[in-house]
């Protein structure tokens, strides 16, 4: 499993400047300016999802630490009948829904966490409301850009336009990254893997290894171990009779707390000669 290119909000804008500049330019030279704009739809087909937050199922919450937001995405009744085999192909009237929130910080910018190691959101905030719903006849107004029957638009909360439909095609874009094998929506292991847990994760297992091989945590801490791996590994306490993962799939994760200080070995149970240190301070 693979922790995808995230997505850029600079990119987003960035974008949206290259086109709204081809519009402008439209004016004045309109078959070059033809030729530069991605297509994209011109009516909203999409629609604010009202009532998301509690109509909606919610599939999980990602903490992202690059833009320190909390990311909830939501499906609807429809996008909720979806499962790991199906995930190909979403039924038509899917509508899947990111709320991203900027995560609350203390005064040097790091995210307060709750008692649960995750971030929270800042209810001074305002979110914004990225939603993406597939139909029949839906996405081909993207053209070289379509992500199958999906169409892209992002709200505000009061239902006016963050990026309207006219500017979506930046969305398409980046969404063929995540491609039609899992019908081109990004994190949906975080829901059909790791049931709905997407907190920041200080150490991977890759290629049979524990990185970073030694870790310093102070008393009281979260760590967060996610398998970028293809096969499954365990983290197990060297220490007989003492905590143990079970067997985690590509694409796990795992949340531990580390209470009182000391040294916390562990390997993993299918490959011994994996090995890891947790040191508490
Ligand atoms: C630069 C790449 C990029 C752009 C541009 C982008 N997205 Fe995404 N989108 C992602 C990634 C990556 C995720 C997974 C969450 C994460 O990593 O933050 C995601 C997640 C989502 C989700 C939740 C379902 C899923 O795919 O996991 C929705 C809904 C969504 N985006 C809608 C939009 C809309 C609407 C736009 C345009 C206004 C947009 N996105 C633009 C990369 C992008
Ligand atoms: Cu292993």
């Amino acid at each position: 499993m693979q922790y995808a290119t995230p997505p850029n909000e600079q990119e987003v804008s960035l974008l949206r400047k290259v086109i709204s500049l081809s519009f402008a330019s439209l004016m004045i030279l309109p078959f070059a300016a033809l030729t530069q704009t991605p297509p994209a739809p011109t009516t909203d087909r999409v629609g604010f999802p009202e009532g998301y937050a509690t109509q909606f199922a919610r599939w999980f919450v990602y903490d992202r630490p690059d833009t320190k937001q909390v990311r909830t995405i939501y499906a609807n009744d429809i996008a909720d009948t979806v499962t790991e085999p199906t995930q190909n192909n979403y039924p038509y009237g899917s509508v899947l829904v990111m709320e991203t929130w900027t995560a609350l910080q203390d005064a040097q910018g790091n995210p307060v966490l709750d008692a649960n190691g995750r971030y929270q959101k800042n209810p001074a905030a305002t979110p914004t409301i990225f939603v993406m719903k597939k139909d029949r006849g839906l996405g081909e107004a993207y053209g070289p850009n379509r992500t199958g029957e999906w169409e892209y638009v992002a709200y505000r909360p009061d239902g006016t336009y963050q990026t309207t439909p006219q500017n979506s095609a930046g969305c398409a874009i980046c969404h063929r990254v995540a491609n039609q094998a899992v019908d081109w929506v990004f994190r949906s292991n975080l829901h059909f893997v790791n049931n709905g847990e997407g907190p920041t994760a200080e150490g991977v297992i890759y290629n049979y290894r524990f990185i970073p091989r030694e870790l310093r945590v102070r008393a009281g801490s979260f760590v967060t171990f996610h398998n970028n791996d293809e096969i499954e590994h365990t983290i197990s306490d060297d220490v007989a009779g003492g905590g143990n993962s079970g067997r985690m799939r590509g694409g796990k994760s795992l949340t531990l707390r580390f209470d009182s200080p000391g040294e916390f070995n562990f390997h993993c149970d299918i490959h011994p000669s994996m090995r890891g240190k947790i040191i508490v301070e």
